[in-house]
């Protein structure tokens, strides 16, 4: 243990009943829901960036933190970081963590430079990881920081950042698989524009649409077994995000050729910022069959930006995993906390507390979940609201036309009989069980 955590204990399941702030009340790893381990249901990780590489700053003031790897421009202090991150993995005992090339190594002088940096890294990761038991669950590129990316990776106006952004694509693939990485995933904050006045749009997502082919062309080449997953966002930095979010991806992925291929990474907060509610986005991945992963970390309601804060909102989550469990499951993917601490929270300790609480918010979301899936009474009003479709007659107009319809309409056969849809009684069913 390096001295950044210093006297804090590794965080222990004690039961709804302890008051000890740095122990699980409702994460019990071992604990059997639904006839599967706790900790295989929900498969937290840790987001390095926002956990280490993220500095405290926002659009009015700089870095709060002054963390001891400060300024990250330095190999030695990218060790000190690593160190510190694997010591809080330790504390937490979650079974995964993810990270962005840029989260991880300093940048170079040119690619190569970077490129050693972050095999070195890589390494010292591998290093780490020899001697526990924490996997990686993702791993990804940042192509929207440093300012070659501030037009766009792959649909930039320029050949020479799609090949820049390749190039730092199979880099990270490489390291994911080396790694052990489950998935790999692509967000787009630059993929997308400003104005109109200077994108061409079509162009723009016929090279997005290229380069996520030959993403997944690489990961045959290279026989990586994880799953391909891309992660919609309406909006911030970019104006107009491309991958806006479940339903637009889906359509891109088909026009493309790659819904069989790619899967989404759902956060939470991105949901809000598109106008929905996350368990849309998770039922509509669900019924498109791209539900990959997520990322449980809550925006603002009332400010209207990406503020990932870790979740607190237990009926909120429980309505997400219970989506999950319908869908069944999260399978290789996993409940990422892309989320980060306020920056006035300064302590090392306030980092254990943010996960140690969304860790058991969606232990308890999780609960109540499978509580609601095995009692049935949403599944039973589903089964009862729309039994008019179980009908040989219903069943046979779906194979009928328009004129055949038409004609059993017109003879007073069928006259619709307006009924209930619950919606107050269904809303208090699910507040017993959250
Ligand atoms: C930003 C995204 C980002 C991705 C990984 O809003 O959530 O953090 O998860 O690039
Ligand atoms: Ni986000
Ligand atoms: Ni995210």
């Amino acid at each position: 243990m390096t001295s950044f955590f210093k006297d804090i204990a590794p965080v222990t399941y004690e039961g709804p009943d302890s008051t000890n702030p740095l122990a699980y009340h409702h994460y019990n790893p071992d604990e059997i829901v639904m006839g599967k381990r706790m900790e295989d249901h929900l498969r937290f990780a840790v987001a390095y960036w926002h956990s280490f590489a993220w500095e405290g700053g926002d659009p009015f003031g700089a870095s709060t933190f002054e963390r001891p790897w400060h300024p990250q421009d330095d190999m030695g202090r990218a060790k000190i970081k690593a160190d510190a991150a694997f010591d809080m993995f330790d504390i937490l005992g979650q079974p995964y963590y993810c990270w962005h090339d840029a989260d991880i190594r300093p940048e170079g002088a040119n690619f190569a430079e970077s490129l050693s940096n972050f095999e070195e890294i890589i390494d010292y990761f591998g290093e780490k990881m020899a001697t526990r038991d924490v996997k990686l669950l993702w791993g990804t590129a940042n192509m929207f920081s440093h300012r070659r990316w501030m037009a766009g990776a792959s649909t930039n106006p320029d050949p020479d950042v799609f090949a820049y952004s390749a190039a730092t694509v199979k880099a990270c693939m490489d390291a994911t698989m080396k790694l052990g990485g489950q998935n790999y995933v692509l967000w787009g904050g630059r993929e997308g524009y400003e104005t109109l006045l200077n994108t061409d749009m079509g162009r723009e997502l016929d090279h997005m649409g290229r380069f996520l082919n030959m993403v997944v062309d690489y990961k045959h080449k290279i026989g990586f077994e994880g799953t391909i997953l891309v992660e919609p966002k309406p909006q911030e930095p970019s104006k107009h995000q491309y991958d806006y979010d479940a339903a637009t991806c889906f359509g891109f992925l088909q026009k493309y050729g790659l819904e069989k291929e790619v899967k989404l990474n759902l956060e939470q907060g991105h949901a809000i910022l598109a106008g929905h509610s996350f368990e849309h986005e998770l039922a509509t991945a669900s019924a498109l069959g791209v539900l990959g992963s997520i990322d449980m970390n809550r925006n603002d309601y009332q400010s209207g930006w990406d503020t990932d804060q870790f979740p607190n909102n237990v009926p909120e989550v429980a309505l997400a995993y219970y989506h999950i469990l319908k869908a069944g499951g999260l399978g290789n993917g996993g409940t990422n906390f892309d989320a980060k601490l306020r920056r006035q929270s300064l302590d090392p300790v306030d980092l254990i507390a943010g996960h140690v609480g969304g860790m058991d918010v969606c232990a308890r979301g999780l609960k109540a979940a499978a509580a609601m899936v095995e009692d049935g009474g949403l599944e039973d009003a589903l089964t009862e609201r729309y039994s008019g479709w179980d009908t040989k007659g219903a069943q046979l107009m779906l194979d009928s036309d328009f004129d055949t319809i038409f004609a059993s309409v017109l003879s007073g056969e069928i006259a619709p009989q307006p009924q209930s849809g619950r919606q107050e009684r269904l809303e208090n069913y699910v507040n017993r069980f959250v």
